[in-house]
């Protein structure tokens, strides 16, 4: 989200879905130039028809049929910017005791915040390729959202998924790849939404880059163009699981898809979102993401005052106002916030106890905003269990880690230390100084501290010299026994602020500060160099990784808070390394430029983002293009050693090319659609204090307004269309979830300290089917604790969605190849590249 200054401008967010509003027919995508294109879907499907919902559509409906006008148009609007305590405010119905809903970044916690914790990020989660430590997570995110009075929490990040490695944000989501993103989304909805708090699964979609996401209303946004299949078996799936969680919230990505806005995509919200996946939330944009339609951006209201005229002058069907309300009520409902949730009790403008409660409205009316109220608990713990266990170990020759307590250790890197003025001196935490325990912008929380790695180091090691600057110093000498450990980081993060010449996105894969002279001039000088980096993504190492001093290398991610303590951890062999990559590491930035962002700097006109490489990012592309990475997705070594062996597979249920059809729909509240009096609109009279500068759905001279002829999109229909095949329960398809095979694996630690293994099973479809697919595709992983000696078995399931393609004319998921011969491949191993068992589908023989 991108906040601009209070004095500017005063305009809201919306949580109705903006192609709500018929878009603006000199908008549409067929008058631009792209092969990319995005068919009209209309009208916007109604929410309410999946079971899980229908008690919360009830109370919705009969609370909503009673409301006045104003009072549904306000509950899809926001006050303004800096007009309340929250990021987002919401305009209330006192009436009925609905409050102005607060909606809170972030994906790691409560922004703007203070007596919080700073958890690790999303890409740190991924690293842990743990079910349960990403649902905790989400558990005590919640916890804290709801413990602030955090209506609705912006978070998790699903999208971008890091097609581009450069991309400033992909560190907010889970890792490089929809299975992986996929289940961080569904366990962190799950968390999250235990409190009661309503998740936001966000951005949708293809929200690839930084640069050019936004709409300058001189060029616009940047368009990613992606076919049909690559956003079904790639950029959707996560999202697919996110509202199979029950996800209560949607926000729309800034950047167009296929030359149509994303917040004014009917395709992608009416069809895709509402009908196909089958979501009952409510859609929010991006904060002023949505620029055309009905409600002109010319003007400060953003809905408001405007979908009222609107719905009096019969532009914006009372049909549509009627569900964006319902779909919002229920979720209040849905969630329990109609029962003692409390309302919010910090504020995202100051830190002081007490200041203007509508800022943008200069200081008129002022009072307690702060009540410092600690929603911690011992979530530290979580942080630093989550930071442990998602350390990477990249490499350990001579089983140079772990390290004794009493070895000679000398550390190297501003990384390993503190930023001097404190770790949140720097808006946004829009710098790099000291350790870097996540990325900047919107992302961001503040940290309660940081616990930098070279004061956990000192409290355990007694030997401890360090240089904590990014230079070597000139004329160290060593001795053979000492060890180097040296810190390295690259930053990135959201393109409101441009760090080190860094515009949200890298600009480079090179770690930052000159890490690569840092570690060459270490393995120089010192026998054993250990190389500990703190990044977003991947970093290229290939200036130094086959150094014969250089020994280790640990990828500690994002940590959060507890930074020097999680690394600590690993460090000294309290535990043993357990993290595994959450994306690719290239040897050279060349062999993956096709992933660069596109239109860096200035530049005039449409950028397009054409995704031509389909469904081949990351280890898929690597596969495809023959190219050897430097280390593989799923790559994580461990102190010890596992045996994978004895692999059984078995059918569960009888293949069938598609899923069977879906239950219908069931019933959506209906209401009048009769255009309510004007007076329901007019100013109140009696008893009403206006606040300067909020934005009120009133309007003056509601009388005077007239119904008209609006220039409806082509396309654009009051008819509702038939369930999609893919549709039918919230993700899709129910049947797509069916489990058709089971596959077994022993393993064993063969080495000699406890150990946690991740399984990670990769699925290689038939041969010669019609579909052009990646080689090995994640679809299924489990991480398991083992005592040297200890074997377990671990059984994985495959659903029908596993192993389906979209097919793009049947417009259904499609098993390929049943009745061939050969059936498809399933690998169990510890990387994309360290495949160990193999199993077959049809001879069922591993
Ligand atoms: C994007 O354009 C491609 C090519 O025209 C099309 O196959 C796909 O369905 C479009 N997707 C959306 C969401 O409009
Ligand atoms: C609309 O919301 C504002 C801000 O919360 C509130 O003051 C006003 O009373 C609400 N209007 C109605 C009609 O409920
Ligand atoms: C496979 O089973 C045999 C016999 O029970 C056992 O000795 C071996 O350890 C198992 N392999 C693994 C990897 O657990
Ligand atoms: C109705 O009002 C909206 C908001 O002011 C405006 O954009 C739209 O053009 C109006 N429609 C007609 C037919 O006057
Ligand atoms: C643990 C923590 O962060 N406590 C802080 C809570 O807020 C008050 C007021 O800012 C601070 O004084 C505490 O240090
Ligand atoms: C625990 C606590 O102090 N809660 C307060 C949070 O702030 C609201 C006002 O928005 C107060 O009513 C609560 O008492």
């Amino acid at each position: 989200m991108k906040i601009s200054p209070p004095v500017l401008c005063a305009v809201s967010l919306f949580l109705g879905s903006a192609s709500a509003i018929p878009a603006d027919p000199n908008d549409q995508p067929q008058k631009r130039a792209s092969a990319y294109f995005s068919p009209p879907y209309y009208p916007t499907p109604k929410g309410g028809w999946v079971p899980e919902w229908r008690a919360s559509y009830a109370k919705a409906q009969a609370l909503v049929s009673q409301m006045t006008l104003a009072e549904r148009v306000n509950l899809t609007t926001g006050t303004g910017l800096f007009m309340g305590r929250c990021v987002g405010n919401t305009g209330s119905v006192p009436r009925f005791g609905i409050p102005s809903l607060c909606l809170e970044d972030s994906p790691l916690g409560v922004a703007h915040a203070d007596n919080i914790t700073a958890f690790p990020a999303g890409i740190t989660v991924g690293a842990t390729w743990d079910k349960d430590l990403m649902y905790i997570r989400g558990v005590a995110l919640g916890a804290e959202a709801r413990g602030k009075g955090v209506n609705v929490q912006l978070g998790p990040s699903i999208g971008p998924i890091g097609r581009n490695p450069w991309a400033g944000r992909n560190w907010e989501s889970f890792g490089a790849d929809p299975y992986l993103q996929g289940i961080g989304g569904y366990q962190t909805v799950k968390g999250m939404q235990s409190n009661g708090v309503i998740a936001t699964a966000k951005h949708l979609i293809g929200n690839e880059q930084e640069q050019h996401r936004l709409d300058s209303r001189l060029q616009p946004a940047i368009s990613s163009d992606i076919d049909d299949r690559t956003l079904h078996e790639l950029y959707l799936w996560p999202f697919a699981e996110a509202v199979r969680a029950g996800v209560g919230s949607v926000m729309i990505a800034y950047n167009e898809l296929n030359d149509s806005s994303c917040s004014q995509n009917s395709k992608l919200i009416n069809g895709i979102l509402k009908d196909e996946l089958g979501f009952q939330g409510f859609v929010m944009t991006d904060w002023l993401a949505q620029g055309d339609g009905a409600i002109p951006f010319i003007g400060n209201s953003y809905w408001a005052y405007d979908l009222s005229i609107s719905i009096l002058n019969g532009s914006v069907p009372l049909d549509r106002l009627n569900d964006m309300a319902t779909r919002i009520v229920a979720t209040w409902y849905q969630f329990g916030q109609d029962a003692n949730y409390p309302p919010p009790n910090f504020s995202s403008n100051t830190r002081d106890r007490t200041g203007p409660l509508y800022p943008a409205a200069l200081s008129l009316q002022s009072g307690v905003v702060n009540e410092y109220v600690n929603v911690q608990a011992d979530h530290y713990k979580i942080v630093r269990e989550i930071g442990r266990d998602a350390i990477t170990m990249l490499k350990n020759d001579n089983n140079a880690l772990p390290l004794s307590k009493n070895a000679k250790i000398r550390v190297f890197g501003s990384d390993a230390g503190s930023n001097p003025k404190g770790p949140n001196s720097c808006e946004n935490r829009a710098c790099n100084i000291g350790v870097l325990g996540m990325g900047w912008g919107s992302g961001s929380v503040d940290y309660p501290y940081l616990i930098a790695p070279i004061d956990a180091i000192k409290a355990i090691a007694s030997d401890v010299i360090a240089s904590l600057s990014d230079t070597f110093p000139r004329s160290q000498t060593a001795t053979n026994d000492e060890i180097a450990l040296v810190f390295l980081s690259a930053d990135s993060g959201e393109n409101q602020n441009t760090v080190e010449d860094n515009p949200g996105d890298r600009l480079s894969l090179a770690t930052w500060h000159n890490g690569d002279a840092l570690v060459q001039a270490a393995a120089k000088t010192y026998k054993n160099v250990v190389v500990i980096i703190h990044t977003v993504g991947p970093v290229t190492m290939d200036a130094w990784i086959n150094l014969p001093s250089v020994k280790s290398v640990l990828i500690a991610h994002l940590p959060g808070q507890e930074a020097g303590n999680s690394l600590t951890d690993i460090l000294f062999g309290a535990y043993s390394p357990s993290g595994h990559l959450p994306y690719t590491i290239p040897k050279s930035e060349a062999e993956i430029s096709v992933f660069k962002p596109v239109g860096a700097g200035f530049n005039i006109g449409q950028i397009e983002s054409p995704f031509s490489e389909g469904l081949y990012i990351d280890y898929r592309y690597y596969e495809k293009m023959g190219i050897e990475p430097r280390f593989p997705f799923g790559h994580g070594l461990s102190y010890t050693t596992f045996a994978f062996g004895n692999a059984t597979i078995k059918r569960t249920a009888p293949l069938t090319e598609v899923p069977p059809p879906p239950p219908p729909k069931g019933p959506t509240p209906t209401y009048p659609t009769n255009i309510p009096p004007p007076s329901e609109v007019a100013w109140p009279t009696k008893g009403f204090n206006r606040v300067w500068r909020l934005i009120y759905p009133y309007v003056d001279n509601p009388q005077n307004i007239r119904v008209g002829r609006y220039p409806y999109p082509d396309g654009y229909s009051t008819v509702e269309k038939p369930l999609p095949l893919s549709g039918g329960a919230q993700g899709g398809n129910p049947s797509l979830w069916a489990e058709l095979f089971q596959v077994s694996v022993q393993i064993t630690n063969t080495g000699s300290v406890p150990g946690k293994v991740v399984a990670q099973l990769y699925l290689q479809f038939p041969p010669s089917i019609p579909y052009d697919t990646p080689r090995i595709q994640l679809r299924g992983f489990t991480k398991t604790l083992l005592s040297p000696g200890q074997t377990t078995t671990v059984t994985l399931s495959l659903t029908r969605k596993d192993l389906s393609v979209w097919d793009v004319v049947r417009q259904n998921w499609v098993i390929p190849g049943i009745g061939g011969a050969q059936g498809y491949t399933v690998w169990v191993g510890e990387s994309s590249k360290d495949l160990r068992v193999k199993c077959d589908t049809v001879s069922l023989v591993c």
